[in-house]
C-alpha cells in the first residue's frame, strides 16, 4: 500500500512539460514522482539519467497510487477529468500545472496570449517587439519551450502562450497583461461544451493588470474586471485607447485613437486575422511599455511563421499555400477568407482528426470561396456533409493523392490552400511534419 507523506509531488506526464516539472521542482527539494500512461514516453531516458533517484510509474494510471500524494502536477496533454487524476482530487489533493508553478515563481512581468488562433503569432510578434526594444525577454509555454525552462535567465520580461489545457490547472498567473484574442470552436473532444472551453481560456485575467480586449468578440472580454485596465483592438473603430483600422484612399490603416500608425500594405503578413493579430500585439507592447516606433518597425519586418499561411511556389499560375497550422475551424474559415485571389478561386485541401468540431461554419466561406475541395484523413465525411452540394468534392486516401488531385482541379489564377481545419495526429507526427509534408509535394510537381 502507498505512504501519503506530506511533500509529495506526482509529475503527471513525461513530455516536455513534465520534464521540466521534474528539474524544476527537484531544484526546490521537493520529493518527487512521476506517472505517465505511455510504456515508453517522450523523456524517459532523459530523466533516469539526470534524476535516478525519482521514482517512475508507466502504464495505465492507478487511482490509488495517485491517492498517495498530495499534490499532482499534470501535463496539458493530460485531461483532469481522468479518473485517477479526479479521484485524487476529491481525496484533497492540489491539482497544479507548469503554469502555475511558473507563476509563482515568476522574477519578471508576465505578457500571456491565449485565444483559438492567432497564439503564436502574436506571442512571436511580441517576442520580437520586447527584444527590439532592448528587453530581456524570454519567450515560451505552448509556442514551444517549457515555462519553467525559463526561469534564472535574468529575463526582465516573460512572454507567454497558453493553451486551454495549460490555464485549466493554473489558480492566479497575474499577468502584467494578458488577451484572449478570440474564441471559436477547438479541443471539443477535451471538454462538455463550448462553456467550459471558453472559461478556461478566461482564467488568464486571474489578477491581471491589463487586459488587452478584442472588440470584434465579447468572448475575449474579461468576465471579472476587479482593478483592471482596458486597452481595445477591433476593426473601423474611433474609441479612444483602442487599437483599430481606418480606410481612406491610400489603403487600410492601422490607428490608435485618432492616429494613423501604419498602412496594412506595408506590412508582410498577409490576410486580415493578421491585422488583428498585430492591434493585439500592439495592445500588449503598450501595457508592457514597449516604444511605439520600435513596436511599428518590427511589426513591418515581421515575415511570419512557417505553416501558417506561408507561400510555398507558383506552378502554372497556381499558388500554393501551406496553412497547415490550420488546426481547428475558425483557424481554416480566416485562411480561406483571406487568401481569396484577385482572379481565380480556392482549392481547399483539408482533413485530419476534428477533435469532435463542428464544420458547419466552413459551408458558406467554402461554398463562396472555393472551386474544389480535397479531402484527406479521418474525419473527411464530416466536412464533406457539412459543405454538401454545391462544390465539387473530392476523397483523397493520402496527402501525396491530394496533392496531385488540387493540380488538376485548379485553374491558372487559382490558389491551393492547405488549411486543414483540424489536428494532424491521425496520420502525421504533428503539424508541422504535416506543413514539411505538404511543401515536400508540392516542391516535386
Ligand atoms: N500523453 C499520454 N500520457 C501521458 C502524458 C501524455 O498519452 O501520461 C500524451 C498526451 O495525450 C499528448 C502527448 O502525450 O498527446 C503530449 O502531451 P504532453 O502534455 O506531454 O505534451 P508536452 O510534450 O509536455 O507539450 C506540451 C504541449 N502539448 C500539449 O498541450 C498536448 C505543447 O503544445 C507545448 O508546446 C509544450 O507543452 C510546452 O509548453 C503543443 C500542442 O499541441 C504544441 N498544444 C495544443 C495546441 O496548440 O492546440 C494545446
Ligand atoms: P495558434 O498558435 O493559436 O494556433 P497561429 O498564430 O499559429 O495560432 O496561427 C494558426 C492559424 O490560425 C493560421 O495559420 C491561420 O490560419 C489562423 N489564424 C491566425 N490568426 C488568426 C486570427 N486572429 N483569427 C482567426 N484565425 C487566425
Amino acid at each position: 500500500s502507498v505512504i501519503v507523506s506530506d511533500r509529495r509531488t506526482l509529475v503527471v506526464g513525461l513530455g516536455k512539460t513534465g520534464l521540466s516539472c521534474v528539474r524544476y521542482l527537484s531544484e526546490q527539494g521537493r520529493e518527487i514522482a512521476v506517472a505517465d500512461s505511455r510504456n515508453a514516453p517522450p523523456g524517459l531516458d532523459e530523466l533516469k539519467a539526470g534524476w535516478p533517484d525519482v521514482a517512475i510509474h508507466l502504464g495505465p494510471f492507478d487511482p490509488e497510487l495517485f491517492r498517495g500524494f498530495n499534490e499532482l502536477v499534470v501535463s496539458p496533454g493530460i485531461s483532469i477529468a481522468e479518473p485517477a487524476i479526479a479521484g485524487a482530487a476529491q481525496a484533497g489533493a492540489r491539482i497544479r500545472g507548469d503554469i502555475d508553478l511558473f507563476a509563482e515563481a515568476a522574477d519578471a512581468p508576465i505578457v500571456a496570449i491565449t485565444g483559438s488562433n492567432g497564439k503564436t503569432t502574436v506571442t512571436s510578434l511580441v517576442g520580437d517587439m520586447a527584444r527590439a526594444a532592448g528587453r530581456k525577454v524570454e519567450v515560451g509555454g505552448n509556442i514551444g519551450i517549457p515555462a519553467l525552462d525559463l526561469l534564472g535567465r535574468g529575463a526582465d520580461l516573460y512572454v507567454l502562450e497558453l493553451s486551454s489545457f495549460q490555464l485549466e490547472t493554473t489558480e492566479e498567473l497575474n499577468a502584467l497583461a494578458a488577451t484572449v484574442l478570440n474564441i471559436s470552436d477547438d479541443h471539443m473532444d477535451r471538454y462538455p461544451d463550448k462553456m467550459a472551453y471558453y472559461q478556461a481560456k478566461q482564467r488568464i485575467f486571474r489578477g491581471c493588470r491589463n487586459a488587452v480586449v478584442n472588440l470584434d468578440d465579447a468572448l475575449s472580454t474579461p468576465m471579472a474586471r476587479d482593478t483592471l485596465t482596458f486597452i481595445c483592438f477591433g476593426f473601423n473603430r474611433v474609441n479612444p485607447e483602442t487599437f483599430s483600422t481606418r480606410d481612406d484612399d491610400q489603403g487600410t490603416w492601422i490607428t490608435y485613437g485618432l492616429d494613423n500608425l501604419l498602412l496594412a500594405s506595408e506590412l508582410k503578413l498577409m490576410g486580415r486575422h493578421n491585422l488583428s493579430n498585430v492591434m493585439a500585439a500592439l495592445g500588449l507592447g503598450m501595457a508592457a511599455g514597449l516604444p511605439m516606433d520600435v513596436m511599428l518597425d518590427v511589426a513591418r519586418k515581421f515575415r511570419g511563421l512557417p505553416h501558417r499561411c506561408e507561400f510555398v511556389r507558383e506552378l502554372d499560375g497556381v499558388d500554393y499555400i501551406n496553412d497547415s497550422k490550420g488546426t481547428n475551424v475558425g483557424a481554416s474559415v480566416a485562411a480561406i477568407e483571406s487568401l481569396v485571389p484577385d482572379q481565380g478561386k480556392i482549392v481547399l485541401v483539408a482533413g485530419g482528426d476534428g477533435k469532435g468540431a463542428d464544420f458547419a461554419p466552413m459551408q458558406v466561406p467554402v461554398r463562396q470561396h472555393c472551386r474544389a475541395l480535397v479531402l484527406i484523413g479521418r474525419d473527411a465525411g464530416l466536412i464533406a456533409e457539412a459543405v454538401g452540394d454545391g462544390v465539387d468534392i473530392q476523397f483523397a486516401d493520402s496527402l501525396a493523392d491530394a496533392v496531385v488531385a488540387a493540380r488538376e482541379l485548379a485553374n491558372a489564377g487559382d490558389r491551393v490552400v492547405f488549411s486543414p481545419a483540424c489536428a494532424s495526429f491521425d496520420m502525421f507526427r504533428d503539424y508541422a511534419d504535416r506543413g514539411d509534408q505538404f511543401r515536400a509535394r508540392v516542391e516535386a510537381l
